[in-house]
């Protein structure tokens, strides 16, 4: 469930930031933990996937104070719902994770992207919709950030409320290395907060002109039957590890409608 604040400004900025989603300890052992810097661009092996590296990377599927969020952010409201109704208990799960971007490459002197984020381009993947009391989000990003971001007045820079913009970005405010327009939000962030948007909000990195680190993780969460990745996990690739329950195999289970008698069913 989100909290009534933290529904009217999801709806009404498309992002949200929760604090204290994982412990100091936790974020001590991510930055001891963090091997290298992944994107989907050149792709990483799946051998190589940062939930290998440490329990505590597959601790950030399933958190207890984020779980619930996504449940009402991405979640399938009509099967969660349907699934209560006849059982009297919730299903797994209803959202999945499409992948994971680990950055470490945002130091002093790096000169900040291009604002992106939309529906328009994304083949309609990542779209932002509320109807009928529930939110419907396709692409969820997660962001921990693992320093303060206080020190550079933040690394994470939006146009509020573009989830739902009808006319297109001036398109000369869209590379932030040229100048960052005063109508750009700069979002700063304690280490162990987690800021939530949606894709369907305009977004970027801001330049970086501090010496502090920024180390970013982003864990990107779809609707159970659609997809932005072309990698996906394969859950049995993790059923050997004894922290992985039914609840985090579910969420890394690949795209479909999760209809019964599917042969894509986590544990064969
Ligand atoms: O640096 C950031 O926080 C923004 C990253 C970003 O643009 C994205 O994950 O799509």
């Amino acid at each position: 469930m989100l909290s009534e604040e933290q529904s009217y400004l999801f709806d009404t900025f498309g992002y949200i930031v929760v604090p204290n989603v994982i412990s100091g300890r936790q974020v001590e052992r991510l930055q001891a933990t963090l091997k290298q810097p992944t994107e989907q661009f050149a792709p990483v092996a799946q051998s190589d996937n940062p939930l290998h590296w440490d329990p505590v990377w597959r601790d950030l599927l399933d958190l207890p104070r984020l779980a619930p969020i996504l449940e009402a952010l991405v979640g399938n409201h009509a099967f969660r719902d349907a699934f209560i109704a006849a059982k009297g208990i919730p299903p797994h799960p209803t959202y999945r994770l499409d992948h994971i971007n680990v950055h470490t490459h945002v130091k002093n002197g790096f000169s900040g992207t291009e604002l992106h984020g939309g529906w328009l381009n994304s083949g309609g993947c990542q779209y932002f919709r509320y109807h009928d009391g529930q939110f419907y989000n396709g692409l969820l990003a997660v962001s921990f950030e693992l320093f303060d971001t206080f020190a550079n007045d933040g690394g994470f820079a939006c146009i509020p409320g573009t989830h739902k913009s009808n006319v297109t970005m001036p398109e000369h405010w869209r590379d932030l290395s040229q100048g960052v327009h005063e109508s750009i939000s700069r979002i700063a962030a304690h280490a162990g907060d987690a800021i939530v948007f949606t894709e369907a909000l305009t977004h970027g990195t801001l330049p970086w002109t501090v010496d502090d680190p920024r180390q970013t993780i982003f864990y990107k969460f779809s609707p159970h039957g659609t997809t932005w990745s072309a990698d996906f996990l394969q859950p049995n690739d993790f059923a050997h590890y004894e922290d992985m329950g039914d609840r985090r195999m579910a969420i890394l289970e690949a795209p479909n409608a999760r209809y019964s008698g599917r042969p894509t069913q986590w544990r064969g």
